[in-house]
């Protein structure tokens, strides 16, 4: 195994990944290109990886079957001066047996074999191919499918058509990943006077440079005269002997694939999905899922309640007969008491189509930022996997939201302790107004009056009931002060609780989701790095 095979192997599996993760959001025909070659390397590697399949191609009457002959000193390539001669591909091989499997696999049916003993032609398969620049159709398809599948390819060119645009823009400018399985051979030299050859060669260079085709070797020969044929067949021989074709053209064509498909993926930052953007998204959903409504509830509910408990009793039975704001979303429940069943659904407002724009303006707001340079079908596929399931998210945040503890139940200690001398406090305006005005009742029944205290000339019973009103009222206004803050710190406190589980939903409906596929963009932009090697 060649240093070429082994990087071959990881590099079409690398290709396989990108082809896989790029699957539905690039370029259909980059990926149906790429796709093949992975299926093209693999077979070809199965078939018979031992030989090297090369092949002659070239012009009508370049000489590709004299050459043919010349070169295996055969017959069996026919030569002649009607054109096109060679209509169907031959294959030829040598031993003792024809490599049907790898014949099948190149569709070629005509097949001739050599008998012979193991020599330097044994892992060779040479094929004459027709015209590629033909008058006949099938000739030129025959062509381009087996220029597409060859191990290496021998381009034979004539003095008159060496510059033909048919394979100089047809063939070699577009196979210049391939210059190192390729060589281009001037034949009917003999045509030429020595100057007219130098001239000749010098200027075929010279094209083949300014194509990229650097790598790719040129020869002189006359398969009429004999010349420059030995130094092709040795060239031929080196070729099979090294081994190394099949693995160079098949990474060529990794290469290629890859190279498609990374300029199909584009080079841009793939986008990451920051606090900030989660941070804004979890507030948009939660503001349409009804987060502030619950928020604004959890206040007004500890306000009542603590009012309730804390006020002047005259007045705070008032604040009970006011419906308990958690009581009609349905939210006054333990956390334990919910399903998340339609029935024991909240009763905060269904999605309204408001909401529902403001979810959807949520989402694409998110994922606006996440496709930032992505190309086109990648963003469809993140904005696809931001909002693939927003109707599930709405029904899923609603139940978050009834799930989660908001402790406003209980009260807090101090509210017993207000109540309790609040009470006091009416006590002592009954003792005193009892004591101020019993006396007229009491004398009336025949009853001894009560025995008149007073404190600085006032009498006791007005320090009651004055000292009991007052009292009452200012605890009334400093237990609402207290109220106050203690309904802020909770509606605080829901806020975050129910942040948190909005955040929760969230990050299983949208973020997951979205992050997936920018992990699938990442992996086709490095396995497409891997590939092209
Ligand atoms: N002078 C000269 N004539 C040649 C040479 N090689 C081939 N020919 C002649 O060129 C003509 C075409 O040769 P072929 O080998 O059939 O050419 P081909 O490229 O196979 O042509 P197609 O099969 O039609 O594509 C024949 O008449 C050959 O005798 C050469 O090196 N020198
Ligand atoms: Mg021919």
């Amino acid at each position: 195994m060649s240093a070429a095979d082994d990087q071959l192997a990881p590099r079409v599996r690398a290709l396989a990944d990108a082809v896989e993760a790029a699957a539905g959001r690039a370029d259909a025909a980059v990926l149906d290109k790429a796709a093949a070659v992975v299926e093209r390397a693999g077979e070809r590697v199965a078939f018979s990886g031992s030989y090297t399949v090369v092949a002659l191609a070239g012009a009508t009457g370049s000489g590709k079957s004299s050459l043919f002959n010349a070169v295996t000193g055969t017959e069996l390539a026919r030569v002649a001066v009607r054109r096109p001669t060679t209509s169907k591909v031959m294959a030829v091989s040598w031993g003792s047996e024809l490599p049907h499997e790898l014949l099948d696999w190149l569709d070629i049916t005509g097949r001739r074999l050599v008998p012979s003993g193991p020599n330097e032609f044994s892992d060779l398969v040479l094929l004459d191919l027709p015209d590629h620049d033909s008058t006949e159709l099938a000739h030129r398809l025959a062509v381009d499918r087996l220029v597409e599948l060859v191990d290496a390819l021998i381009w034979v060119v004539d003095p008159q058509k060496y510059a033909d645009a048919a394979l100089h823009d047809g063939y070699l400018k577009r196979l210049a990943p391939y210059a190192d399985v390729m060589m281009v051979v001037l034949n009917q030299a003999d045509r030429l006077a020595p100057d007219e050859l130098d001239r000749c060669l010098s200027d075929l260079r010279r094209l083949l440079d300014s194509e990229g085709l650097r790598a790719t070797p040129i020869m002189a020969t006359s398969a009429l005269r004999g010349t420059g044929v030995p130094e092709l067949r040795e060239a031929l021989v080196r070729t099979v002997v090294n081994k190394q074709a099949m693995a160079k053209r098949l990474s060529a064509d990794v290469r290629v694939a890859a190279s498609a498909l990374a300029d199909d993926l584009g080079t841009a930052a793939v986008p990451t999905l920051d606090g900030g953007l989660k941070h804004q998204a979890v507030r948009v959903l939660g503001e349409a899922a009804g987060v502030p409504v619950v928020v604004d509830g959890v206040r007004r509910a500890w306000r009542r309640r603590g009012s309730a408990a804390t006020g002047w009793p005259f007045v705070s039975w008032l604040a009970r007969l006011r419906p308990d704001p958690l009581k009609k979303l349905r939210l006054d429940l333990r956390p334990g008491d919910h399903s998340p069943t339609e029935l024991n659904r909240t009763s905060l407002p269904r999605a309204t189509s408001v909401q529902r724009a403001r979810v959807d303006q949520g989402l694409r707001q998110l994922s606006e930022s996440a496709v930032e340079g992505l190309p086109r079908g990648w963003a469809q596929a993140v904005r696809d996997a931001a909002r693939g399931r927003e109707t599930l998210l709405l029904d899923r945040l609603d139940t978050a939201i009834a799930g989660a503890d908001l402790e406003v139940r209980r009260g807090t200690w101090w509210w017993g302790l207000f109540g309790l001398v609040q009470w006091l406090l009416i006590a002592s305006v009954a003792v005193g107004a009892v004591w101020l005005f019993a006396n007229p009742v009491l004398v009336a029944s025949g009853l001894p009056p009560l025995p008149p205290v007073t404190w600085y000339d006032v009498p006791a019973g007005t320090w009651l009931l004055a000292g009991g009103l007052l009292g009452g009222v200012l605890l009334g206004v400093l237990g609402r002060a207290f109220v106050e803050i203690g309904a802020n710190s909770h509606a605080r406190a829901a806020r975050r609780t129910l942040e948190g589980a909005v955040e929760a939903v969230v990050a299983d409906e949208v973020f997951a989701p979205v992050q997936a596929e920018l992990d699938r963009y990442r992996r086709a932009r490095e396995a497409v790095v891997l590939a092209k090697g």
